[in-house]
């Protein structure tokens, strides 16, 4: 097995007592895919390397784990976003028949591998900003052929390009045109979609829109039971425009996450608190949408939640691509650290995803990490809009180069 060393570099483990897991003269020891040693410069273990690497005191930090996202879809929503602009807002274009209904249209006229090509831009895009593990959600077919076909295409971009990918299997997300009035039906024909995804190999968790415009609780829980019979997890958004009491309904399903949580109440942190659910909060869609309820970080501070960031692209509520943006957004929007920021990208998400094998920098875990033209990671969060400051990234052990080019 290849045994490669990583010296003179910074690093920000997001593991151990030390803020932000700090080590200032650090080095890596990858063995295969797998990182064999992390640790102080001073002592790297000995023996042969067949690779060895002089960082220079570049910063080194964990892959970035992008714990929500719905990459797959057609069309864009750049009229709507004018309409927007005109005085519509969000729901009432969703009531129309637009919004989420409009790229649903889109998606279902793509070919594969429009649909593929597409969503690899996408991709590609979060991967040159240091993304080494990405969540895809389905909820833009809506129909059983074409919730199976978005799950293929995300699963298909996790064999094709050097990145992990997570799917989730989000039906739950609009009423389709072809059940107008029977949002109950539908229901029933998700949760039978399910079975047959989760026997394909499609799905790693399922979640749902609990909100006036999406799926009520009942509905979820509903959802939330046939995902228990698979023994898949579940995970919800809920709270994003209203209180819906979706995330104690989400936590009481031992949910891995609640998304959004712009209008969560102290019953739904307390709930959130038990059950171990991670909090994902999502700077692009509150500032897309101009929100100006805030996600109650203090609370969920004080509560020990664990809070994850996402970028939630998608073409209705957060277009963007950009990773770097939302750790700086997650600082000046939410007022998180940046060291909260950059757990919620790191350690946090990849918790979200149930993975506990990344997310952190630490011997026996997975060797997906980034080194960055910077000296700290504060640095990171504090810019946006400039160039591109990650340098090389190094994913299952191999350097997958250039970070910033299709592979
Ligand atoms: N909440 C969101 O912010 C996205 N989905 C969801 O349930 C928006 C999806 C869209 O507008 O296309
Ligand atoms: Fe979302």
């Amino acid at each position: 097995m290849t045994r490669t060393l990583w010296r003179n570099a910074r690093l920000a483990c997001f593991d151990g007592p030390q803020p932000w897991g700090w080590v200032e003269h650090g080095a890596l020891v990858t063995e295969g895919p797998v990182l064999a040693w992390v640790g102080n410069v001073a002592d790297p273990p000995g023996g042969r390397y067949d690779a060895e690497h002089d960082l220079q005191g570049a910063l080194v930090t964990p892959g970035l784990v992008d714990a929500h996202t719905h990459l797959v879809y057609g069309g864009d929503r750049a009229a709507e976003f004018e309409l927007r602009l005109q005085g519509a807002s969000y729901e009432t274009l969703a009531r129309a028949g637009g919004g989420i209904r409009s790229t649903v249209a889109a998606t279902r006229a793509a070919s594969d591998e429009a649909l593929f090509e597409a969503t690899a831009r996408r991709a590609r895009a979060l991967m040159a900003e240091g993304v080494t593990t990405v969540e895809i959600k389905s909820g833009y077919g809506l129909s059983q052929h074409d919730e199976a076909r978005c799950l293929g295409v995300a699963r298909r971009i996790g064999r094709e390009l050097p990145l992990s990918v997570r799917t989730t299997s989000l039906a739950l997300h609009a009423l389709p045109p072809e059940f107008a009035g029977r949002a109950d039906a539908y229901v029933d024909a998700a949760c039978d979609w399910l079975a047959a995804q989760h026997a394909a190999g499609l799905v790693d968790a399922v979640d749902a829109f609990c909100e006036t415009i999406g799926f009520d609780p009942a509905q979820t829980e509903r959802l939330f039971a046939a995902a228990a019979r698979l023994g898949l997890p579940v995970k919800l958004h809920a709270e994003q425009l209203s209180d819906q009491g979706g995330a104690a309904l989400a936590a009481r399903h031992g949910a891995l996450s609640c998304d959004h949580l712009e209008h969560l109440s102290a019953e739904g942190i307390a709930a959130m608190r038990s059950s171990g659910t991670v909090a994902v909060l999502l700077p692009g869609a509150y500032y897309f949408l101009r929100e100006t309820r805030l996600p109650p970080v203090a609370a969920l501070r004080e509560a020990g939640v664990p809070i994850a960031i996402a970028t939630d692209h998608n073409p209705g509520s957060s277009p963007t691509l950009s990773p770097l943006l939302m750790l700086n957004m997650a600082c000046t929007l939410f007022r998180l650290t940046p060291e909260e920021a950059w757990a919620g990208f790191t350690r946090h998400a990849a918790q979200a995803l149930g993975l506990s094998d990344r997310g952190r920098l630490a011997a026996g875990l997975r060797a997906d990490f980034v080194v960055w033209d910077s000296q700290h990671p504060r640095d990171i969060a504090y810019r946006f809009g400039g160039p591109n400051p990650c340098r090389r990234v190094v994913f299952g052990g191999i350097e997958r180069s250039p970070a910033s080019s299709p592979p």
